[in-house]
C-alpha cells in the first residue's frame, strides 16, 4: 500500500514546497544537498504520522520494550532505507526522475551517521531493523557523537583520518526532544544520613559536577506494518550556560568545568575496535548515557505503572557488550536512593532487568576500570559495585569453600581493578555469545568459572543481518530477480530463499544470477575507478576483504599470498592463471601502529601489481578508501570471494560473511566465528575451507609448540616473501616494513611471534585459493555455487536472530500497529 503522499504528484508537490519553504528556491535553483534535505523532509513528515501511531498503539497495548543499550549505532544512510521499509522507493525513484533527478545522486547527499565502529555497532542497527519489522516496542539508546567514525583518506599509500562532521549540514532524521532531559552526575563525594523514618542508611551524593542529557530521538521503520521504533541518542549540554550569575556567587571555577564537561563528554567516538584504552572520557561516556537512558525508562514506566517492584514485567535492559555495564550498579542507585527500596528488593529487580552479550575473547578488549578512577568519578556506583563484589564472594566461598583460586578468577574488584564482564555475567539473568563456536569457547575457556557457576544463564545467539539493507537496497538487481522467482516474502522471511535451490542446475537461471553478479561488479568497478583512479577488470575474479583492520583477521596473510602469487606469475609467465582483483577496504584504529603499516603494506604491493606490465594485468590489488555503510553496499553486491580468515577462535561471529553470502559469494574462511553455521548451511563443496581449527589454535596458546621460524627456513617460497618486505622489493625504505616482518618471526616480539599463525595457516590457505581458481574456471560449477550460498543464507537473517532473543530472553509481546 502506498501512503498519499508517495503518491507521485502528491511527493513531486511536497519537494518543491520543502525546497522553497527551507531555501526560498526552486528546484532548478537548489543543489543536490539541498533537494536531499526537501525529499527527506518529505518521507519525514510520513514518518512522523507513523511514529504517533505506533505511540498510541503502545499506550494501549502496554507492551514489554526492551532497550538496546550501546555505545554505538552504525546506523548508515536513512533515507533509502527508509524508502524500502515504507514501500515506496520505487514510486519515489520514478517521482524524482520525471523532476529530472537521479535518486542515487540524491541518496550519495546524505552522511553516513556512523556512531559505531565495525560489527558490534552495524549488529545494533540490523537489531533495530528486525525489532520494528518484527512489531516489538524497542528503544535503541546511546550518544549522539558530534564526530562519528574519522573518514579515511589514503595519502601516499598511508591512513590519514580526518573528522567525520555529520551534522554540518543538520540532519533531517534527528528530533531534538528538550523535555525529556535528565541531569547525570560525576564526581563528589558520598554523605551517609541515618534517617528515622524507613529505618535505613540515606547516602547523599554532594560536590558533584552536573550535566544535562538532551535526547534526539530518530525513527527506526519497520517494513510495511506502519511500525515507527525510537534510536535515542543523547547529547550533552551544561546545566546553566556559564555567565556572571554563577561568577557572582563565587561559583566560577565549578561553572567553567561543567560547561567543559558538558562540551567534551559526547565529541567523539573512540575508535578503538576490538581494543580498551582506559581513557577517563570513556567512562564518563558510558556513565552518561547509561544514567540518562534509564532514568528516561523508569520515567516512562511510571507514568503508568505505580508498582516498580514489577519493573521486570515490562522492561528489559540489553547490554551491546560490557561498554554499558555500569547500568546494573546505576540501576541499584536509582532504586534504591531514588525510589526507596532496600538492596534485596533492589538486587531482585536488577537481576531481573539486566542481560549481556559478549561480542569478543580478545583479551585486550575486556574492560577493567582502576578503582581509583573508577571511584573518584562515580563514587556512589562504586559503593554500589563494592557491596555487590562483597556479596559475591561470600556467594563464591559458600559454593567452594576454602577455593581462592576461583575468588581471584571471579571476583568482580581485584588487582585495583573494577572488571566489567564479571559485573556484568554476576547481575545479567542472560550472558550470551554471538555464534555457536564463540559461545561454546566462552563456555570452556574464557568464562569457564562462571559458566560452572551458573550455566542457567549462558546461551547462544548467532548473529545476523538485514536483508532489507543488505539486498533489497543495496542490490536492487538480484533482489528483483529473487523476486521474480520465489514472491516478494523473503523480505521479511528470508527461509523462503530455499527455493531458489531448485535453480542450481537451471541453466537460464544460472545465467541470469550471474549477469547480475556482472553488472553488479561493474557498478563496482566504475565506483573504484571514480575514488581511487584504478580501472578494474570485471571479468576477473573479484576477492573481496572488507571490514576492520585487525591482525587476528589476518589482512596480512591475505597480502603476502598476492606478494606469493606474483612471484609465481613472475617466475612462470606462461602460467595458466585466471585473472584476479584482489579488493581491500578497512580502517584502522588511529593509534594501532602495526595495523596502518599493514595499509601502506597493501598499498604499496598494490603499486608495484598494477604498474608491472609484465604480468599483463593477471592480479591488480585495490584498497577502497573509507569502507563505510554506504559502499559497503555496493561492495558485497560485486563480490565473487568472500574473504573470512580470521586466526579460529578469534573473530566472535563476523557479520559480513553473511553479507557476502546472501549476495552470493562463497566463503574462503577459516573455521571461526559464524563460517562455521555458514558451511554447515550451504555444504562443504560450496564454501572454501582452510586452516587450523580453534581447538588445535587454543592448544598452541596454552601448551606452546608453534614454531614459525621451522616454517621460514624449510619453505623457500614463504621465506622469499617475507624477505620481499625488506629487501626494497615494495619500498625503497628497507625499514619500512621491518616491524611486520619481525613481529611474524622474532622471538623477542611479545608475548610470542607469529601470535596469529600467519605462517602456520600460510600453505593452506594458497591451496584453497587454488581450490577457488579451479572452480571459478569451471563456469557452470562456480555459477551453481554462487546461487546456492544466496539460497542457503535464509539462518542468517537479523530477524531469526532478533525472535530467539524475544523468545530465549526478552519475552517481548508483538503489537499491532497497522490495522488491515
Ligand atoms: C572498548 C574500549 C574503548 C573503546 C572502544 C572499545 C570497543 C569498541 C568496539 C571494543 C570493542 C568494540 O567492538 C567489538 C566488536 O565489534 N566485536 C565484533 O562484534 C560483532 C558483532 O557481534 C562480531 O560479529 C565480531 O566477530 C566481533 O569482532
Amino acid at each position: 500500500m502506498i501512503d498519499k503522499q508517495f503518491e507521485k504528484e502528491e511527493f513531486k508537490k511536497s519537494v518543491k514546497e520543502n525546497v522553497k519553504f527551507l531555501y526560498r528556491k526552486t528546484l532548478e535553483e537548489a543543489t543536490q544537498e539541498q533537494i536531499f534535505q526537501a525529499v527527506s523532509y518529505t518521507v519525514k513528515d510520513v514518518i512522523i504520522d507513523n511514529w504517533l501511531k505506533s505511540q498510541k498503539a503502545y499506550e494501549k497495548q502496554d507492551p514489554k520494550i526492551v532497550y538496546y543499550m550501546s555505545m554505538e549505532f552504525l546506523m548508515g544512510r536513512a533515507l533509502g532505507n527508509n524508502l524500502i521499509n515504507l514501500g515506496a522507493y520505487g514510486e519515489v525513484k520514478e517521482a524524482l526522475e520525471e523532476l529530472g533527478l537521479d535518486i542515487n545522486c540524491i541518496e550519495d547527499q546524505e552522511p553516513d551517521p556512523a556512531l559505531g565502529n565495525g560489527g558490534l555497532g552495524r549488529l545494533a542497527a540490523c537489531f533495530l531493523d528486525s525489532l520494528a519489522t518484527l512489531n516489538y516496542c524497542a528503544y535503541g539508546c546511546g550518544i549522539r557523537y558530534r564526530y562519528g567514525m574519522f573518514k579515511q583518506e589514503i595519502r601516499d599509500g598511508y591512513q590519514v583520518e580526518a573528522p567525520d562532521n555529520w551534522l554540518k549540514n543538520g540532519y533531517p532524521f534527528e528530533l531534538r526532544r528538550p523535555e525529556y532531559a535528565k541531569e547525570v552526575h560525576f564526581g563528589g563525594y558520598v554523605r551517609v544520613e541515618w534517617d528515622p523514618v524507613n529505618n535505613q542508611n540515606k547516602f547523599i551524593h554532594e560536590g558533584y559536577q552536573a550535566v544535562k542529557a538532551v535526547p534526539y530521538d530518530m525513527p527506526i521503520t519497520g517494513y510495511n506494518n506502519d511500525v515507527v521504533n525510537t534510536l535515542r541518542i543523547w547529547d550533552a549540554e551544561p546545566i546553566v550556560d556559564f555567565n556572571l550569575d554563577s561568577f557572582d556567587k563565587g561559583d566560577y571555577h565549578n561553572a567553567v568545568e561543567q560547561e567543559n564537561l558538558a562540551r567534551t563528554i559526547v565529541e567523539v567516538l573512540y575508535p578503538n575496535d576490538n581494543h580498551m584504552a582506559g581513557k577517563e572520557l570513556r567512562l564518563k561516556q558510558q556513565y552518561f548515557f547509561v544514567s540518562a537512558s534509564l532514568q528516561a525508562a523508569i520515567a516512562k514506566y511510571k507514568k503508568t505503572h505505580d508498582d516498580i517492584t514489577k519493573l521486570h514485567e515490562k522492561v528489559v535492559f540489553q547490554m551491546n557488550d560490557t561498554h554499558p555495564t555500569v547500568a546494573v550498579a546505576e540501576l541499584m542507585r536509582l532504586l534504591m536512593d531514588q525510589e526507596g527500596l532496600g538492596w534485596d528488593q533492589a538486587w531482585d529487580i536488577t537481576t531481573k532487568c539486566c542481560a549481556y552479550t559478549n561480542h569478543t575473547i580478545m583479551s585486550e578488549a575486556l574492560e577493567k576500570w582502576p578503582i581509583e578512577l573508577f571511584s573518584r568519578l562515580l563514587p556512589r556506583v562504586y559503593q554500589i559495585i563494592e557491596e555487590i563484589n562483597r556479596r559475591f564472594i561470600l556467594e563464591i566461598q559458600q559454593k567452594y569453600p576454602g577455593n581462592f583460586e576461583k575468588i581471584k578468577k571471579m571476583a568482580i574488584i581485584y588487582d585495583g581493578q573494577v572488571k566489567m564482564a564479571h559485573l556484568a555475567i554476576v547481575a545479567g539473568y542472560s550472558v550470551n555469545g554471538v555464534a555457536r563456536l564463540h559461545t561454546e569457547i566462552l563456555k570452556n575457556q574464557e568464562l569457564k568459572d562462571f559458566y560452572e557457576m551458573m550455566p542457567e544463564k549462558f546461551n547462544n545467539k548467532t548473529n545476523g543481518i538485514t536483508q532489507r539493507r543488505f539486498l533489497a537496497h543495496g542490490n536492487p538487481l538480484l533482489a528483483d530477480w529473487v523476486t521474480d522467482k520465489i514472491g516478494p516474502d523473503w523480505i521479511t522471511d528470508l527461509s523462503q530463499l530455499s527455493k531458489l535451490k531448485v535453480y542450481a542446475d537451471d541453466e537460464k537461471a544460472l545465467q541470469e544470477f550471474m549477469t547480475i553478479k556482472f553488472k553488479n561488479k561493474e557498478r563496482l568497478a566504475k565506483y573504484i575507478l571514480e575514488h581511487n583512479g584504478v580501472e578494474v577488470d570485471p571479468h576477473s575474479i573479484f576477492d573481496i576483504q572488507v571490514k576492520r583492520l585487525h591482525e587476528y583477521k589476518r589482512q596480512l596473510l591475505n597480502i603476502l599470498h598476492v606478494i606469493y602469487l606474483y612471484n609465481q606469475i613472475k617466475a612462470h609467465p606462461e602460467m595458466d592463471f585466471y585473472p584476479r582483483t584482489f579488493i581491500f577496504g578497512a580502517k584502522a584504529s588511529a593509534a594501532y601502529a602495526r595495523a596502518k603499516k599493514i595499509i601502506k603494506l597493501i598499498n604499496c604491493v598494490a603499486d608495484v601489481v598494477n604498474n608491472d606490465a609484465s604480468i599483463n594485468g593477471k592480479l591488480k590489488v585495490v584498497f577502497i578508501e573509507n569502507y563505510r555503510v554506504s559502499n559497503a553496499e555496493i561492495i558485497f553486491a560485486a563480490a565473487d570471494v568472500s574473504e573470512q580468515i580470521s586466526t579460529a577462535s578469534k573473530e566472535a561471529s563476523g557479520t559480513g560473511n553473511m553479507k557476502f553470502m546472501l549476495n552470493g559469494a562463497p566463503t574462503l574462511g577459516t573455521m571461526d566465528g559464524a563460517n562455521v553455521e555458514i558451511v554447515q548451511e550451504v555444504g562443504e563443496e560450496n564454501a572454501f575451507i582452510f586452516g587450523m581449527s580453534s581447538d588445535q589454535i587454543i592448544n598452541y596458546e596454552n601448551n606452546g609448540g608453534y614454531d614459525p621460524d621451522f616454517i621460514y627456513n624449510t619453505d623457500p617460497e614463504i621465506r622469499q616473501v617475507l624477505m620481499q618486505l625488506i629487501n626494497g622489493t615494495f619500498s625503497s625504505d628497507t625499514e619500512m616494513f621491518r616491524d611486520i616482518y619481525n613481529s611474524l618471526l622474532d622471538k623477542r616480539n611479545m608475548p610470542r611471534p607469529d601470535q596469529y599463525f600467519i605462517l602456520g595457516d600460510f600453505r593452506s590457505y594458497a591451496e584453497a585459493q587454488k581450490r577457488v581458481e579451479e572452480a571459478y574456471k569451471d563456469e557452470k560449477r562456480w555459477a551453481k555455487m554462487a546461487l546456492l550460498n544466496t539460497a542457503c543464507s535464509g539462518k542468517f537473517t537479523s530477524d531469526r536472530t532478533i525472535q530467539e532473543y524475544v523468545d530465549d530472553i526478552w519475552h517481548l509481546d508483538k503489537v499491532v500497529v497497522k490495522e488491515n
